[in-house]
């Protein structure tokens, strides 16, 4: 059985002093490093958005970061600028073992669609292609580590469970935005899909 290890946005913006700051962002990384010996493959994802992206609160008249719009594909939450493509804020930890990874997706690059999920942009429909990155290789195993658990580690680990992969998310190795009770319904929901929380 082939397992992969996926290591979600640990990047630059989403540590302490970035943008989009998650608390304690950056104690998940030497753990992190520690983990990728354990796997055949290591797959790491960039949230990687242009300059004015519709997720950002100043895209959008009159909005402050996390105020709530409706857009075509549902509710969003209005983001800070954060991980604009070619960026410090948009690098990974300068920690994080980056040499070992064999694929690195990036996503959020459609400036009309955020995409929390490192399978499918927001409207869960538009592949980023790892689905077939994985399959091609074999995996039918995934562990989902990074940031952040309630946004990007959840969505990227509901849709690996419903894609027929056994996924665990391991909590420790994570850390969460936590915006209006957002870590306990992504724990919930992410139980709910047949995630292991470890
Ligand atoms: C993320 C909010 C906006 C994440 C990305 O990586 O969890 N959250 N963009
Ligand atoms: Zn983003």
């Amino acid at each position: 059985m082939t397992q992969a290890l996926i290591v979600i946005d640990v990047q630059n913006d989403f540590c302490p002093g970035g943008a989009l700051a998650v608390s304690g962002g950056d104690e998940v990384v030497a753990g992190i490093n520690a983990l990728m010996a354990r796997f055949d493959v290591v797959i790491l994802t960039q949230d990687w958005h242009p300059k004015g992206h519709s997720s950002f609160a100043s895209s959008h008249a009159g909005k402050a970061p996390f105020e709530m719009i409706e857009m075509p594909y549902g509710p969003q939450v209005l983001w800070p600028d954060h991980c604009i493509q070619g960026t410090p804020g948009a690098a990974f930890h300068v920690g994080l073992e980056t040499s070992r990874a064999d694929a690195i997706i990036r996503k959020g690059m459609n400036a009309s669609i955020d995409s929390y999920s490192a399978f499918f942009e927001n409207d869960h429909e538009t592949p980023t292609g790892l689905d077939g990155y994985l399959r091609t290789r074999g995996i039918s195993e995934v562990t989902m580590v990074g940031l952040a658990t309630d946004f990007c580690v959840n969505f990227s680990a509901v849709d690996a469970a419903r894609l027929g992969y056994s996924v665990t998310v391991r909590r420790d190795l994570c850390r969460a935005i936590d915006l209006d009770g957002s870590l306990a319904a992504a724990l919930s929901g992410m139980r709910e899909a047949g995630v292991t929380l470890a």
